[in-house]
């Protein structure tokens, strides 16, 4: 008896929670949201995410309460066009890293809810599976910030697919 009533707030604790968290291991590095002018229905965000366990992770997809949707997208090169692609999923290896970056691999967000500025900030939801099958998520914060100097030229791919793009 003296065990059960140990045990049951322990049970009562694991039910309540929505998955075993495992994505809470990776981390996540240099997050930010480009600023867009006004009326833009996409902005791209950079991160790079790390995972110092040994445990492969597939990043699903992702999703904010600040936009209608949020997807992966590649810029590539075709006959001297660049063209953005969409990507599925992402597979993030045992003590491997992922990096959405301006120029290649990025994260797209759709149709903002409101207008976001530098200095705001938006919350991501990135969804994992391992390998499992488990399914867990992890939430970040990210700063909306105008775009440097330094990354100015290599944004200028995007934000000009950005107009063509088709939602
Ligand atoms: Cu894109």
């Amino acid at each position: 008896m003296m065990a059960l009533t140990k045990i049951f707030p322990l049970v009562l604790l694991l039910l309540m929670m929505p998955t075993i968290n495992a994505a809470d291991k990776l981390h996540v590095h240099d997050a930010w949201a480009r600023e867009t002018p006004p009326g833009t229905s996409v902005m791209a965000a950079y991160l790079t995410l790390q995972n110092p366990s040994a445990s492969m992770y597939t990043l699903t997809g992702l999703s904010s309460p600040d936009f209608k949707r949020i997807e992966m997208h590649r810029t590539e090169q075709h006959d001297g066009m660049s063209k953005m692609l969409t990507v599925p999923q992402v597979i993030l290896n045992g003590k491997g890293s992922i990096v959405f970056r301006p120029g290649g691999m990025h994260l797209m967000l759709i149709k903002p809810k409101k207008r976001l500025k530098a200095g705001d900030n938006i919350t991501l939801t990135l969804f994992f599976t391992d390998e499992h099958s488990t399914k867990s998520s992890l939430e970040i914060s990210l700063p909306v910030k105008k775009a440097t100097a330094n990354t100015r030229h290599t944004l200028h791919n995007e934000q000009h697919d950005s107009h063509s793009h088709q939602h």
